[in-house]
């Protein structure tokens, strides 16, 4: 029987290869949008991904509870991706409340609509190895315990316990997914992966000089966004709900990410970044590096796709992109 999945966040870079996958597998996706003036340009990225015309578009916005309730009454999904939020750390010290309603209190209201219209579907959510913060392990597990360092990471950390509470409170097959950095030719613009390899396809083809990033001393594992969306669909085909680390088990400074994407296309990453105080945070994950033990165990889920080959995806997909313009 054809299952019917939900995502929120559909406009977004997981929303899109997530969509892909499920619809690849047959599932009638049903994706949530926010009602926009510029409707025009939303898509881009299920355009791209060849997937725009297949998919049931919802009018829904995570602080709208009354709304959630009624798509979900209507919709009856088998399975939820609550991929929605106020994704950027750096924005949410700018929009803390925002950050807090949408990112934290936005989970709680999709587990509510979920619990009174819907409680036999399946729930993913969408954590974050921000959770983690300022680190109390150098290798982040299921069991590190947590310490936020950005109202994302606070709110994040909300809705994943959240969603472990109504687990266990009320019986409902919850998981939530507690993904490291995961990239894609679909990063939004701002995140530091896409920023340089749109930044090495403009220089590369002449249209720019330099780059002004913050600290490139951080540390992420940064794996493939078409990898991690398998490790969300996975979870929720389990018998039993559960919380899964999502990474690679590998780490690289900014500074090194850098020096791939400019090398990808023969450059040094010396002669073309510079360093703006702007873009440094008023408080820094120093270090991520995930332990997919538990992934690879329970799910038999692996990353298919090395930081090296993911960031010279990215910057040949910008010289197209940039070429075209
Ligand atoms: P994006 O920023 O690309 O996408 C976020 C999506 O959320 C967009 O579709 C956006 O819609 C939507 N959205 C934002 N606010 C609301 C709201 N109030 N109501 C409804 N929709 C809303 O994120 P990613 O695809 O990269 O990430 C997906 C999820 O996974 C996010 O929750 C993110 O925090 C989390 N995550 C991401 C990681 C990563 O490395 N990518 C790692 C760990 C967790 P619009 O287009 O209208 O703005
Ligand atoms: P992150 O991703 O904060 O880890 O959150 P981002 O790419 O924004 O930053 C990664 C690291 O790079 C440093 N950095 C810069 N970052 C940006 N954006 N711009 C710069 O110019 C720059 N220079 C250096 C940052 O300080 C940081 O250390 C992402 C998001 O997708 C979250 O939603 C998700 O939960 C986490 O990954 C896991």
């Amino acid at each position: 029987m054809t299952k019917t999945a939900l995502i929120t966040g559909i406009t977004g870079q997981d929303g899109a290869y997530l969509a892909k996958l499920l619809l690849e597998k047959g599932y009638t996706v049903h994706g949530m949008l926010r009602r926009s003036a510029s409707a025009d340009v939303i898509g881009d990225r299920l355009r791209w991904i060849g997937v725009y015309d297949d998919i049931q578009f919802e009018l829904g916005d995570l602080l709208d509870e009354g709304g959630l309730s009624r798509l979900m009454r209507r919709v009856q999904p088998d399975e939820i991706y609550n991929l929605a939020a106020q994704s950027f750390v750096g924005a949410s010290w700018d929009q803390p409340h925002l950050t807090g309603s949408a990112t934290g209190l936005g989970v709680t209201n999709m587990l509510e609509a979920l619990r009174m219209e819907c409680p036999q579907a399946r729930f993913y959510q969408a954590s974050s190895s921000e959770m983690y913060g300022l680190v109390q392990h150098p290798i982040q597990s299921e069991t590190t315990p947590f310490y936020p360092r950005s109202p994302y990471a606070v709110a994040k950390l909300y809705g994943h316990w959240m969603t472990v509470n109504y687990r266990e409170s009320f019986g409902l097959h919850a998981s939530a997914g507690i993904l490291f950095n995961h990239e894609s030719p679909l990063r939004g613009i701002e995140f530091v992966t896409r920023k340089v390899t749109d930044a090495v396809a403009a220089i590369k083809l002449g249209q720019q000089k330099t780059v002004e990033l913050g600290n490139l001393d951080a540390k992420r594992d940064w794996g493939h966004a078409r990898d991690y969306v398998e490790a969300m669909w996975l979870m929720l085909q389990q018998e039993t709900p559960d919380d899964y680390v999502v990474a690679t088990g590998k780490t690289w400074t900014v500074r090194e990410m850098c020096e791939t994407a400019f090398a990808s296309v023969g450059l040094n990453y010396q002669d073309h970044v510079t360093i703006n105080p702007k873009f440094l945070r008023p408080a820094e994950v120093d270090l991520l590096l995930g332990d997919p033990s538990k992934a690879k165990a329970k799910l038999g889920w692996e990353p298919k796709t090395t930081m090296q080959d993911m960031i010279a995806e990215m910057v040949e997909a910008d010289i197209v992109r940039r070429s075209r313009n």
